[in-house]
């Protein structure tokens, strides 16, 4: 089955949690492991990325253990048009709509969609967007970021995500953001625009997780929770909190 299909079928059942695995911090950590055990604690889908990259060889080593290590998709979540790898099941296409340089909004895009073309990849294509503080992702990817409490900004980049007839859209606070995007700005998003809501960064528990996903948010990303000491115990409370149990 596409993973099209796959997500538009699980969002019609519900929302959606995915399981962030970065390679950059792969030295100290098996990203197959890590996939295996949030793929038993009930996450979605894995999303394999980082904002800083790595080298394609590794890349594709890691992609090809996790997807040996789930039967769940597995989706590319690209730092750059380096960051690409055959043995995943679909790559988000992504522009990064509030960055200052070209380079992150088309032209890394650009430089690699014939090799997404001829490897086959199966493309979603995302609008992405990072909101205050935005961390390291809004460092390298030189984002205007969008202020907290602005969220008709936020809703202004939705639309144009719509009209531009992208798949999908993401409201990003940064990996170990403090807090997660404003729960007023995911209301705003959601109420206007039509496209299937992903928010990430800084959720971190039940709680928070919660109030993404009673915000508005269709798919709920997590990235460190599962690094962590604990991170099954948390990563369970927050998958309990997406499926709303
Ligand atoms: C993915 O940035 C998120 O979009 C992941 O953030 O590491 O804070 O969960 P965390």
């Amino acid at each position: 089955m596409k993973v099209r299909d796959y997500l538009t079928l699980k969002l019609k059942e519900g929302k959606l949690h995915m399981t962030l695995l970065d390679p950059d911090k792969a030295e100290d950590q098996n990203l197959g492991e890590l996939a295996a055990i949030a793929t038993d604690l009930g996450t979605d889908a894995i999303m394999v990325g980082g904002s800083t990259g790595v080298s394609q060889a590794d890349l594709d080593r890691q992609v090809a253990e996790v997807k040996t290590s789930t039967t769940l998709p597995v989706i590319l979540f690209p730092a750059n048009a380096r960051t690409i790898s055959p043995h995943a099941d679909a790559i988000y296409f992504m522009s990064l709509l509030n960055s200052r340089k070209v380079q992150h909004v088309v032209r890394e895009q650009q430089q690699a969609a014939q090799l997404i073309r001829d490897m086959g990849l199966e493309t979603l294509a995302m609008g992405y967007v990072v909101v205050e503080p935005g961390m390291k992702v809004g460092e390298v990817g030189h984002a205007d970021l969008v202020p907290r409490d602005a969220p008709e900004e936020a809703v202004r980049y939705a639309l144009t995500a719509e009209f531009f007839g992208m798949d999908l859209f993401y409201l990003e606070a940064g990996s170990g953001a403090p807090a997660p995007v404003p729960a007023k700005m995911i209301q705003a998003v959601k109420r206007e625009s039509h496209l299937p809501l992903f928010v990430g960064g800084g959720i971190r528990g039940y709680d928070a997780a919660r109030e993404v996903a009673e915000a508005g948010a269709d798919v709920i990303v997590t990235g460190t929770v599962v690094e962590r000491p604990n991170g099954k115990v948390f990563l369970k409370d927050v998958i309990n909190a997406v499926k709303g149990s």
